[in-house]
């Protein structure tokens, strides 16, 4: 296929994927061989039909659960270079990656197991796959703002694999006000600021995310489209969103794909992109989440160049490496 047919993938960043969540059955039980863990599923088969979920708790359950299989560095190496494989076939030239840390510390794997791990991948991701990659820890909503706020010195040792911070997990009832010291010691250390916001939590989330923790990118925000006033602000600032179509509807915050705000949020003048989320868990990587969504919304091949465009004017690359890709 060459660029020009509908369905080819076009050279993307990609900037909402979750390392943890590139983790196919068949991986799962591989590892859990590997290292004797057991796991309540039989195989591979039993445990893809457990990836089936009734919104973001279910999944982030199942999600947790299968880190038990994730123990050692080279485990860490085996799943990053899985993702980097596939990732390159779907047009994925850049990666800003989400990890998980204190979800990893949580059940006694320590940080060098992690970030040694996946920086083995990393390294020689450029040559081997022509990806190149960097990676954005995200601090757990659900857990204490004060262990964020002590972790952070301990991630900043792992510059300039690390380019920035994030924040993940369920939003209901955890605003993102609670994290604002966090956000503004990694500020202050020149870290760049992402969060989840407006995806399953309101819109005022997307707000508070943005004036509190000075977020540069909106992780989803698929529910500012609920207030014209957010949406007014997004587009006027230009703020990227970072869209995944296949994880809103396989989480139930959007009905059918064919209702998927997407198009709505181009139209609006926003800078959305699309993304791939937890993509063994949601039924794909990043070009099986835009081919999805150009069939379900109709979208032209002009939109889908703004989308790949919009990547790379969101990533956090170096300018002059950035502009290579516009
Ligand atoms: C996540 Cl889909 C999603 N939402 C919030 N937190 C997450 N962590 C991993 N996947
Ligand atoms: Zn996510």
């Amino acid at each position: 296929m060459s660029p020009d047919d509908e369905l080819a993938p076009l050279p993307t960043a990609e900037l909402h994927l979750h390392i943890e969540g590139t983790l196919e059955p068949e991986l799962a039980v591989a590892l859990a061989a590997r290292n004797r863990v057991r796991l309540r599923f039989d195989g591979p088969e039993e445990l893809r039909r457990a990836y089936r979920f009734s919104d973001l708790q279910s999944f982030l359950d199942l999600y947790y659960e299968l880190m038990a299989v994730l123990q050692r560095p080279e485990d860490f190496t085996d799943l990053a270079e899985a993702y980097l494989r596939t990732a390159a076939a779907q047009g994925v030239r850049h990666a800003e990656v989400f990890v998980d840390p204190q979800a990893h510390l949580a059940r006694g794997v320590p940080l060098e197991v992690v970030f040694e791990g996946l920086g083995e991948a990393f390294a020689t991701a450029e040559e081997r796959h022509g990806v190149s990659v960097a990676l954005i820890p995200c601090f757990l909503r659900e857990r204490d703002p004060a262990e964020a706020e002590e972790l952070l010195p301990r991630l900043l040792r792992y510059r300039p694999l690390v380019i920035g911070i994030g924040l993940v997990s369920a939003e209901t009832g955890r605003p993102p006000e609670l994290f604002e010291r966090v956000f503004a010691r990694a500020a202050d250390e020149g870290l760049h600021r992402v969060a989840h916001a407006g995806e399953e939590g309101p819109a005022e989330y997307v707000t508070a995310a943005l004036d509190h923790l000075g977020i540069e990118r909106v992780d989803h925000g698929i529910r500012s489209m609920e207030d014209p006033s957010v949406v007014a602000r997004l587009r006027a600032e230009q703020v990227p969103l970072t869209v995944c179509p296949l994880s809103n509807v396989a989480l139930r915050g959007v009905d059918r794909l064919a209702d998927h705000p997407l198009k709505a949020m181009l139209d609006a003048g926003l800078a959305a992109t699309v993304n791939s989320d937890d993509p063994a868990y949601f039924g794909g990587y990043l070009h099986d989440n835009v081919a999805a969504v150009t069939r379900a919304l109709g979208l032209t091949l002009d939109e889908r160049r703004r989308l790949a465009e919009n990547s790379w004017r969101a990533s956090f690359l170096p300018a002059a490496e950035r502009d290579r890709h516009l």
